[in-house]
């Protein structure tokens, strides 16, 4: 920044400040207040959850994005859904959701036709349009495999996961897009927790590093069971 652009944008500044009194500022910044409205906007969806908690893996979850997948200017919500270990094993799956932002204050469900409902038991959401064709696209990241879903440009994604490389099997919770080496094309970081084997669950009250909260699996288990 040149001097004379420092000197233009202190006076701005001194304009500013000398204009709008504080309390003016104060009072707006007061005023200022939010209406749920998720109920008129057509948005039904429901995290699943385990109040519980007495997996580790169930203290975790529901990532959302907000993009706009359809390029109309409106931004569209994409909500991840999670598991329990109960669902798990008795082999139900539950549903992530797209939501198309209609651009007069309500949402149209449109998973079914973007076929992005079954990701496993998500965690989080990155968005970033991988293959620079225009369409933003979406990496969920899971308990178990993540996955990669290109936008097709048409309402429809594709999990390309196995093609392109990026199934990270492990516990993935967040992840994001970046050029790290500036060469045009996003790249990936992802990041992982714990070691979790949803196959090899910790029986609680064995083992001294068994803990939640400060309390023993077995302890904590009592508790859960006579708050109920
Ligand atoms: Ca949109
Ligand atoms: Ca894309
Ligand atoms: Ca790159």
């Amino acid at each position: 920044m040149g001097l004379r652009q420092k000197r233009f944008l202190i006076r701005g500044l001194v304009a500013l400040l000398t204009i709008v009194p504080c309390s003016k500022i104060q009072g707006q910044s007061n005023a200022v207040q939010f209406v749920d409205i998720t109920a008129q906007a057509g948005i039904t969806f429901r995290h699943v959850l385990s109040p519980e908690k007495k997996y580790i893996v169930e203290s975790m979850s529901g990532g959302v994005a907000l993009f706009d997948y359809d390029n109309d200017g409106y931004l569209d919500i994409f909500l991840v859904n999670s598991q329990t270990v109960e669902l798990l094993k008795s082999n139900k799956r539950t549903r992530s959701a797209l939501y198309h932002n209609n651009g007069d204050g309500a949402f149209t469900d449109v998973t079914d036709k973007a076929g992005a409902a079954d990701i496993g038991w998500g965690m989080g959401v990155a968005v970033g349009d991988y293959n620079n064709d225009g369409f933003d696209d979406l990496y969920v990241t899971c308990l178990g495999p993540n996955h990669l879903l290109k936008n097709n440009g048409n309402g429809s994604f594709t999990d390309v996961t196995s093609k392109a490389g990026v199934g990270d099997p492990r516990w993935s919770t967040g992840a994001a897009f970046l050029d790290y080496d500036n060469d045009g094309k996003l790249d990936l970081f992802v990041t992982n927790y714990v070691g979790f084997n949803i196959n090899h669950l910790p029986a609680f009250g064995e083992g001294p590093t068994c803990q939640f909260r400060g309390c023993s699996g077995a302890v904590w288990s009592e508790r859960a069971a006579w708050s109920r």
